[in-house]
């Protein structure tokens, strides 16, 4: 049984992972939360593009937890604005930095500036994708430190709509309420928030980057 941590602090994160990754590799992996392992600081996400980020982040809680460590960074790209938020999508209210804001009042804010800069623009104009990468790292052993082995990236593309038709829905978390999703049979009828966890998960930037990496998760069963 090998032991793999979701290496995120965004409990729908980890419940995407789980529902994606744990009927592909059955019991021969355990996915732990990080809290079911310890407490550990946030490493900065200092990087310029999601790949970078991603890949902090997997080393930091690698080499914190001593354990194989699956992270996520993930966002969306709004074309009328030039591809933001962009890797700043966790904190667009703030423009990029950490105040310490809880996630929902965080959340909450992120969908109120990003409806309030599309005022005005017309539905195909307000094109947008979520962007997801997964990189798992394995940690430091003997002498080697903490080292990435496997990374890739989903996206999910959509539009988002306009009031007062969005927010809306329960389900999913961040911009979710905000993004009709572009796939056939949904064609911009409703928000990935509307959509059933599964269907979220098989249509989303989320679920395509942790397929492609179920491969690298079971080499390291053998
Ligand atoms: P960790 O860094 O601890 O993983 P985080 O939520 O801060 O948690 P990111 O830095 O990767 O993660 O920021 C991702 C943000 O992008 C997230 O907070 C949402 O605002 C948005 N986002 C990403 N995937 C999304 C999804 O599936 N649905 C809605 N919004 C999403």
């Amino acid at each position: 049984m090998l032991d793999v941590v979701i290496a995120t602090g965004n409990a729908h994160k980890v419940e995407e992972v789980r529902a994606v990754l744990l009927p592909r590799l059955g019991a021969r992996v355990r996915l732990l939360g990080l809290r079911e392992v310890g407490e550990f600081p946030e490493p900065p996400e200092t990087g310029a593009t999601f790949e970078e980020n991603s890949a902090i982040k997997a080393l930091a809680y690698a080499g914190a937890t001593g354990l194989h460590c699956l992270a996520d960074d993930s966002g969306l790209e709004v074309d009328a604005l030039g591809g933001r938020p962009g890797v700043s999508s966790s904190h667009y209210c703030t423009d990029g930095m950490e105040t310490g804001l809880a996630r929902a009042e965080r959340d909450r804010l992120n969908n109120e500036r990003l409806l309030r800069e599309l005022r005005g623009v017309p539905a195909e104009r307000r094109g947008a994708r979520f962007v997801c990468v997964v990189t798992l790292a394995a940690p430091a052993s003997g002498t080697e430190p903490a080292r990435v082995i496997a990374a890739s990236r989903g996206a999910f593309e959509g539009r988002i709509g306009e009031p007062p038709r969005v927010p809306s829905g329960a389900g999913g978390f961040g911009y979710d309420p905000l993004f009709m999703v572009a796939a056939e049979p949904f064609a911009f009828g409703v928000t990935s928030s509307e959509l059933r966890a599964k269907e979220k998960n098989a249509l989303s930037h989320r679920g395509a980057a942790l397929r492609d990496m179920t491969r690298a998760i079971e080499a390291l069963l053998t």
